[in-house]
């Protein structure tokens, strides 16, 4: 079971997230349990503050070790070999999320999502609570809750039954993960004079394969040629750097769908 806790200034961010279709019918399923906690609940004055000026001056607010700490430590135990699952805090500063990462992370044990605000948190709560950052991409959010939803749902879809076609996901290992996704087509075959493929409607599955194949490295080599010097040519032989000609892969005598 994937199990994730969230602990957040915004509970009531996540609801709508947490009851919608996908994520909902996961914990349904009880191959999920998400829980969110109100950061505030730990706080100890009358104002339920988390945040104070930085230090040194500048914009903005950081938040507190306290209520952060005595939180995370409740939730997740005492860092160090003690602690139970891994507690992940969300920033720009953190390792950048990718598909590799979190593959890792829904074979892994059970996961804190630290969610901060304002313009950060206090050093000493990475220092002495948090074991790893992490940030979906180089952009700056005002906060962790959208980045949390993210990562939540990068997860929730690689529980096998979750997405209803247990296939899926490793059709995604080969495109997705290290390739772009080519064109898809659904019905109808023609639309405002742009025709679905031959091949994607002669029933030959090798050919179509083929053509899935040959576009998705066409569009990857188009739009994200680092990917390709990352893999290094895994997935595709040289002679498939070619490419062929629309319709060509169709055979006399395969039958065409409309
Ligand atoms: Cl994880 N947090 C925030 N606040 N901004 C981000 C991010 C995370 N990742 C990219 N931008």
């Amino acid at each position: 079971m994937l199990e994730i806790d969230v602990l957040t200034i915004f509970p009531d961010l996540f609801t709508p997230f947490l009851e919608a279709a996908f994520v909902g019918s996961a914990q349904e399923q009880e191959a999920a349990r998400i829980g969110v906690h109100d950061l505030r609940e730990w706080t100890e004055d009358r104002h339920r503050s988390v945040d104070d000026s930085p230090y040194g001056g500048g914009p903005g607010m950081v938040m507190t070790p306290e209520p952060l700490i005595p939180a995370i430590e409740s939730l997740a135990g005492p860092k160090g070999p003690d602690r139970v699952g891994r507690v992940v805090y969300l920033t720009p500063q953190g390792e950048p999320l990718s598909q590799g990462k979190l593959l890792e992370m829904a074979q892994g044990p059970p996961i804190l999502l630290v969610c901060g605000r304002y313009e950060g948190i206090d050093q000493r709560v990475l220092d002495l609570a948090v074991d790893e950052e992490v940030s979906i991409g180089d952009y700056v959010l005002s906060g962790g809750e959208i980045p949390a939803m993210v990562l939540i749902e990068g997860l929730v879809r690689l529980l096998p039954g979750v997405l209803g076609n247990p296939e899926s996901i490793e059709t995604e290992s080969f495109r997705g993960g290290d390739f772009l996704e080519g064109p898809q087509y659904t019905r109808p075959p023609i639309y405002r004079g742009l025709e679905v493929p031959l091949v994607l409607r002669s029933g030959n599955h090798a050919a179509i394969e083929e053509w899935h194949r040959e576009h998705a490295l066409a569009r990857t080599r188009a739009r994200r040629p680092d990917l390709l010097d990352r893999a290094g040519g895994s997935g595709f032989s040289s002679s498939e750097i070619g490419g062929s000609k629309p319709n060509e892969k169709v055979r006399p005598g395969d039958r065409v769908e409309n």
